[in-house]
Formats: C-alpha cells, sequence, structure tokens
C-alpha cells in the first residue's frame, strides 16, 4: 500500500474581496449584495484557518489570488486605453461588468480543478482538470489563471498532468472538486470517485417557480472521468436532487463532504438507489464497508444546512490516524446543527472538532470546505510539486504581515472603480509572487 498525504491547498482571499452579488443561486451572495467587506480581516480569516490546520499535522499550501480587476477581459469586451481610463469607463458605462472583472472568488478553489490521486489513474499520474467555469460570468473568468498557477505548482510531468479545461460550452460546465468526492480505505489507496452532477433546467429567475442554475453537467463530470484515466469499476456518477440546488446547494460540498471510508451526506442529497450502488461499488473495490452517515432532514433541515454550511466542514485525518472536523462557528451556534456534529462525534466518525471562523467568506456562499483543494499526494509527489507554497509558521508571519502591508480594511464594490486599487493589487500580487517564488504568474507583470 503506497503512504499518501492529502494537501489542503487553500485560496489566498484577495485584495479586492467584495459582496456584489454575482453568484446566480448562492443565496449569501445575493442577499449581501452592496454590503461592506473587509478584504483584510477576511484574508487573516482564511490565514488562520490554515495555520490550525497546519497546527494540527495536516499538509497544508497557498493558491495566490487572482489578478482583479480583471483588465483582459474588459479589453475583450471593447474597452480600449490605459488601464486606468478603462476602469473609470466602465465604472461609468457599465459597473455590472467591472464588478465581474473585480470579484475574489478565485479564493475558493474547491472550484478551480477536479483531482484524481494516482492510486485511481491508470498512468499512475495525479491529474487535475481545471474547471471552466461557465455558469457565472465573474468566475469563468478564472480558468485560464488556474491552469498557469497549477501548472506552475504542479510542472512536474512526471508526476502530474494538468489538462486544459473542458470545452466552453454550456453542456461542459463544470465547477471542479466542489462536486467531486472519493471514498477509499486510505488516502493513499485505490478508491471510488464520485462525480456528481446537476440536472440541466435553465436559469428561470423570472418565472415562478423559480430555478437557480444547474451549475454542473452530466456532459463535464463524464468527460473529467474520461481524461483522467479512472478505471471503469472506480468511477461513479450520482445526480444531484435538484430540490438541493433551489434550496441554495450550489454545489455538492453544500450536501456531503468524505474523507477517506468516510461520507456523510443529507437525505434530500443523492436518491435511495445510488447511495446503494456507491456501497456495493466500494464493497466491490475494496473487500470492505464504507462509513455512511445520512444526515435526516428531520434532524437538519436543507434549509438549516444551507444557512450553517454543516456539510461544508472539511474532514481531514490527523498525523495519528484519528479524524477532525473543522467546521464553520455558524454551526456552533445553531442548536441543530451543533446537536448533529457531537453526535457523529459520539459515534466515533471523527475524534476532534474545531469551529473556524471564516465569515468575510461565508457572506458570499463560501465555507471552510469551499476555500481548499485537496490533493493527495504520494511522498515523492509531495516532493516533486513546488515547495515555496507550503505552510510553514514562518511563511504563514510573512503572508500575514504581507496581507496587514496591502489589504485594505474595507470596501464596497463602487470602489471597484478607484485605479488606486488596481495599483494596489496589482503591488500585493507582485510581492506575493515573490513570497512564494512563483516567478512572472500574472498578466501585468509581463
Ligand atoms: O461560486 N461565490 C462563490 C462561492 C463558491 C463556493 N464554493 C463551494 N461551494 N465549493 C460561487 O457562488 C460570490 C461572488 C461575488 O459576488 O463576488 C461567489 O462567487
Amino acid at each position: 500500500m503506497t503512504q499518501a498525504v492529502e494537501l489542503n491547498i487553500d485560496g489566498l482571499v484577495g485584495p479586492t474581496h467584495n459582496y456584489a452579488g454575482l453568484a446566480a443561486g448562492n443565496i449569501p451572495s445575493m442577499l449581501n449584495r452592496g454590503r461592506r467587506s473587509h478584504p483584510r480581516k477576511a484574508a487573516l480569516q482564511g490565514l488562520d484557518k490554515m495555520r490550525l490546520l497546519m497546527e494540527l499535522g495536516v499538509p497544508q499550501a497557498v493558491f495566490p489570488p487572482h489578478e482583479r480587476p480583471y483588465i483582459p477581459f474588459l479589453r475583450a469586451l471593447g474597452f480600449s486605453g490605459s488601464d486606468k481610463a478603462i476602469i473609470a469607463r466602465a465604472g461609468k458605462q457599465n459597473p455590472l461588468m467591472l464588478a465581474n472583472c473585480g470579484s475574489s472568488s478565485a479564493m475558493w478553489v474547491a472550484n478551480a480543478a477536479s483531482v484524481s490521486p494516482s492510486a485511481d489513474t491508470r498512468d499512475g499520474k495525479v491529474h487535475f482538470t481545471p474547471a471552466n467555469l461557465l455558469s457565472e460570468l465573474h468566475r469563468s473568468m478564472e480558468a485560464a489563471t488556474n491552469v498557469r498557477i497549477l501548472r506552475t505548482i504542479f510542472a512536474d510531468t512526471r508526476h502530474f498532468r494538468v489538462h486544459d479545461p473542458l470545452p466552453a460550452a454550456w453542456a461542459m460546465r463544470d465547477e471542479g472538486a466542489a462536486n467531486h468526492l472519493r471514498l477509499a480505505p486510505s488516502h493513499g489507496e485505490s478508491g471510488i470517485e464520485l462525480f456528481t452532477f446537476d440536472s440541466g433546467q435553465p436559469y428561470q429567475p423570472l418565472e415562478p417557480p423559480h430555478h437557480f442554475p444547474a451549475r454542473q453537467s452530466l456532459g463535464a463530470s463524464m468527460a473529467v472521468r474520461h481524461r483522467h484515466e479512472i478505471r471503469e469499476d472506480q468511477a461513479f456518477g450520482i445526480q444531484r436532487a435538484t430540490q438541493c440546488i433551489d434550496a441554495g446547494a450550489f454545489h455538492a460540498d453544500l450536501v456531503a463532504m468524505s474523507n477517506e471510508d468516510v461520507l456523510i451526506y443529507h437525505q434530500q442529497a443523492f436518491d435511495r438507489q445510488s447511495i446503494v450502488l456507491m456501497r456495493k461499488a466500494y464493497r466491490r473495490l475494496t473487500g470492505r464497508y464504507p462509513r455512511f452517515a445520512e444526515i435526516a432532514e428531520d434532524e437538519v433541515s436543507l434549509a438549516d444546512a444551507v444557512q450553517t454550511y454543516l456539510f461544508n466542514s472539511q474532514l481531514v485525518t490527523l498525523p495519528d490516524g484519528t479524524r477532525a472536523l473543522i467546521a464553520p462557528v455558524e454551526c456552533q451556534s445553531h442548536p441543530a446543527a451543533r446537536a448533529q456534529i457531537d453526535l457523529l462525534k459520539q459515534q466515533g466518525y471523527f475524534q476532534r472538532v474545531e469551529y473556524v471562523d471564516v465569515r468575510e467568506s461565508m457572506l458570499n456562499g463560501g465555507g471552510p470546505a469551499c476555500l481548499r483543494l485537496r490533493v493527495v499526494l504520494t511522498r515523492r509527489e509531495f516532493a516533486a510539486m513546488h515547495q515555496g507554497i507550503v505552510l510553514t509558521p514562518r511563511l504563514y508571519r510573512e503572508l500575514a504581515a504581507w496581507v496587514n502591508k496591502h489589504y485594505r480594511e474595507t470596501l464596497l464594490p463602487r470602489d471597484l472603480a478607484d485605479p488606486a486599487l488596481l495599483r494596489e493589487s496589482r503591488q500585493a500580487l507582485d510581492a506575493l509572487t515573490k513570497i512564494l517564488r512563483l516567478g512572472n504568474l500574472y498578466e501585468f507583470q509581463n
């Protein structure tokens, strides 16, 4: 059996973190539109979560923010002149488009890519498919930069394969690891990869009953599985119930979480038959039974799951083989969610619970698990990736100082039209690429 670890790579919140209400179907994002954000606090909250995992002995790394406001996109839409002039003009003529180019949404790296560990793939490499994020305009512009970042971090082609995103077509809409679960006896062993997808109803916001967009297509899930060369008996497609999406659970990681042989899911998430088949597939592959915990609607309603982000907790393996649940503080103060966590702990699904405050991200619909991309790596693969992003106490201190130096305390969406913000963000990112030893990553640096 190959020994492997699960690396959590967390997206650093960017300097333009703001609440512009851009994400259709994401209830906090829609409700908090226009609210004042706190970029510095947001980035420090994220860093504190990373430090907690590092201190627990869980391998942790950092994913850099994207350049925002993203001028190349505005140029593609016909804006011309100096960067400063473009910002000013977009702010007057098309503030919504400027907001789309100014979101810090790349911080939710659970949507950056789907990842398959080498234990599951035919060629024995770790495969990545950066998500095309087609469903939301502000997120669609993340794909190209994510390709560049992932190819920089996982450059060693002896171990890693970073594919292109899927073709930019509605039928291929893909939101990455947030819709992808894995079950295996341990990280290093072959496992079952669960590709969840949403049924494809169109977005009809004006006609009751409204439907929120189904952001992951069946076509995308199938294509990712094929390109990752996952054996037939190890891949499992599973449709997410439409009621989840319309209740505001726009990704599978809002209704289910997994770690090694444990799957915790909401009663409404999947149909019963899929659960039975999933169990069988796991049993056939490993000769063992997985441990499933179904949370009943009576215990925690779907609405409460969306409100607390209970299922967006991170379930992680600690160095001594026990498990910890990293849950949002919103669960701690919610009686039903709290009671469920206490019960699951009593039942032995995990041995330790840590509540984390990532409230600035939560207000935009992103909980603890949204902020991280899980990459299972053998020791050799870990050594082969770019080491500059791996969190150490020293890097944590450097990054906290960097945030304190470069980030604004507060921001409103209209501040995106301030050319000083563009300058400050670029200075910050330029300094960051040096701290993380990433070279010239951004378009503005070239
Ligand atoms: O895509 N929010 C993100 C939140 C992503 C959460 N990810 C996971 N569940 N894994 C989204 O809806 C808010 C955007 C804004 O208005 O800037 C936003 O994009």
